[in-house]
């Protein structure tokens, strides 16, 4: 799902709603026979079954149910934007294939004879097993919900269809863009390609199509307004191909990095912004429009131009706002503090792998996107670990070499993989984790030092994490930790230091935007006063922290 319609011709049923669900409990899926299950409930899709008070915490198997009408027989594909964490989905009886890992979009193709009634049941699984869900491990310090957490579409196909199409902007100045259209299906002479921009046609030709033919074309769009945070211009693609279409946005706009900074069409830019969960107590990851408007204009309303997705890519919607409203993106693959263990796992990085082509085919069109991220805080300074990064900053590099690649690190002094990467960035929690508010100059100084000694001096340095944990609504006069006040007084000290006394970093991601459930897992909650990570500025509900005006007082000054 968009923010705007991106098929006009192409058969699309959005399959949202009220379905019929069971919850089956803790039972072997294999042993579940799917004509006989018998469904009790209802619930929402998207949605997460355990945000709601019935299903709260409970870890287990469910099934959704319902029935469609199709009109067009032939291939169908069903889309769904993200379910969790594990699912396997059957049309009319016959299973028609599984996805493993939440966060992300994909699709399953069916054939049907003959148009008409179809039933459709997606088993969703939400229990913690590491051989079927090797991205959603328990100790995360997030809550892992389970559900049809995204949108669910069903395109009918003819027999060929518009597979793909991307945009790359290849020079800012010159307005030169480079389309790419990919096509599926059968073989065919002299298929009709049109190709317009803002209305305006620039290509019309005959072409030979077959599964996985790719054309491309080179468009100076002369006078075309450019993207940048501060005047965030969109223009309109639209793909036609015989009965089919393909409609998408895009912003002309170009990320290098040179001299400590990150360039955005050729101008030096400062990022500033948060971390942001996309979770929320109500509904889990199934954010409604409402919660990702609120967000945005929450960030915006701060002065940030920058937010990293931690930890996880974010939904299509909330990029779509990003590109309309100016916030450059962070967007990362799903992970957190792995191991060597995990690193040499194929298992884990092939499922990670696949976690980022599913990342990049959603994001690799927003102009929002200027970095990708992996890892989260993973063992960065283990040699046994080396190898994990190389193959996955290989792949990134790879399927998008327009964007910059970057992996937050908790190992600064120690990190041995600088060198795959554009950016630089750290996580660290003076202050909180270690000493006492006026000890972080000095640490955020030693950090800066260091990457310069050890020869990175040319790159962007992103503070990546930093923050405090704040119980909404706990004021304190002695300004202890978990106060209002104390996050407050920490903010304005890291901010002021990094960009009015320092001036070697070229980022900020504030450790976190809103406060989120986190994981069960022993010993957590000891520290997670709520069950919550409370760092944010805002609470689970969006209301301001006292730190909220102190960051916009800083941000809305420095940008
Ligand atoms: C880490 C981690 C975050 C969060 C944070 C915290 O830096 O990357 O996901 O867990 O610590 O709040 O302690």
């Amino acid at each position: 799902m968009r923010n705007f319609r991106q098929h006009e011709l192409r058969q699309v049923q959005v399959l949202d709603g009220i379905w019929d669900f069971a919850y089956l409990g803790d039972v072997n899926i294999d042993l579940v026979a799917v004509d006989r299950i018998q469904y009790d409930d209802r619930m929402a899709v998207p949605g997460c079954f355990d945000a709601t008070p019935k299903y709260a915490g409970k870890r287990g198997l469910t099934a959704y149910h319902r029935t469609l009408q199709v009109r067009q027989a032939g291939r169908q594909r069903l889309v769904f934007d993200s379910v969790h964490l594990w699912c396997r989905v059957y049309v009319n009886g016959i299973n028609i294939g599984e996805h493993r890992t939440g966060f992300s979009r994909f699709a399953l193709d069916f054939e049907l004879e003959n148009p008409g009634e179809v039933e459709l049941v997606v088993l969703v699984d939400n229990r913690l097993d590491k051989s079927r869900s090797p991205l959603h491990l328990d100790y995360f310090d997030w809550y892992h919900y389970g559900g049809i957490s995204r949108s669910i579409a069903l395109h009918s196909l003819d027999d060929v269809w518009i597979e793909d199409v991307r945009i790359i902007t290849q020079d800012h100045a010159t307005r030169t863009v480079e389309v790419t259209v990919v096509f599926g299906g059968a073989q065919r002479e002299d298929v009709p390609l049109t190709i317009s921009v803002d209305g305006k046609v620039m290509s019309e030709a005959r072409v030979r199509s077959s599964d996985g033919t790719r054309h491309t074309f080179t468009y100076q769009l002369t006078n075309a307004a450019l993207w940048s945070p501060e005047s965030p211009s969109l223009h309109w693609l639209r793909v036609e191909m015989g009965e089919d279409d393909w409609i998408d946005r895009f912003g002309i706009r170009t990320v290098r990095t040179g001299e400590q900074r990150v360039w955005i069409n050729g101008k030096a830019t400062r990022l500033l912004g948060f971390n942001r969960h996309e979770i929320h107590p109500q509904f889990g990851y199934a954010l409604p429009d409402g919660i990702l408007i609120t967000d945005a204009q929450l960030l915006k309303q701060m002065g940030c131009n920058f937010v990293r997705g931690s930890h996880y890519p974010q939904d299509e919607r909330f990029l779509d706002l990003c590109d309309e409203l100016g916030l450059l993106v962070w967007n990362e693959a799903i992970g957190w503090q792995h191991t060597a263990e995990h690193l040499n796992d194929p298992d884990f990085i092939d499922e990670q792998k696949r976690n980022i082509q599913e990342m990049v085919a959603v994001g690799k069109n927003h102009p929002c996107v200027i970095l990708w991220g992996i890892l989260n805080e993973s063992r960065s300074d283990d040699p046994a670990c080396r190898a994990g990064y190389e193959i996955l900053l290989g792949e990134l590099r790879r399927l998008d070499p327009s964007r910059l690649l970057t992996y937050a690190t908790c190992h600064p002094f120690e990190d041995l993989n600088y060198d795959l990467v554009d950016v630089i960035s750290i996580n660290r929690y003076p202050g909180w984790y270690e000493g006492e508010i006026d000890g972080i100059p000095a640490v955020l100084d030693r950090l800066a030092a260091d990457v310069d000694e050890r020869g990175w001096k040319e790159k962007p340095l992103i503070i990546s994490e930093i923050g405090a944990g704040a119980v909404p609504g706990w004021h304190d006069m002695n300004r202890t930790r978990w106060s209002e006040e104390y996050q407050a007084a920490l903010y304005d000290t890291v901010i002021e230091h990094l960009f009015v006394e320092m001036n070697r970093v070229s980022g900020l991601a504030l450790w976190v935007f809103a406060d989120f459930r986190s994981s069960e897992s022993a010993g957590r909650i000891l520290v997670r006063p709520r069950g919550y990570n409370n760092k944010g500025v805002v609470d689970e509900y969006r209301r301001p922290k006292q730190a909220f005006e102190v960051v916009r007082r800083w941000f809305s000054r420095l940008t």
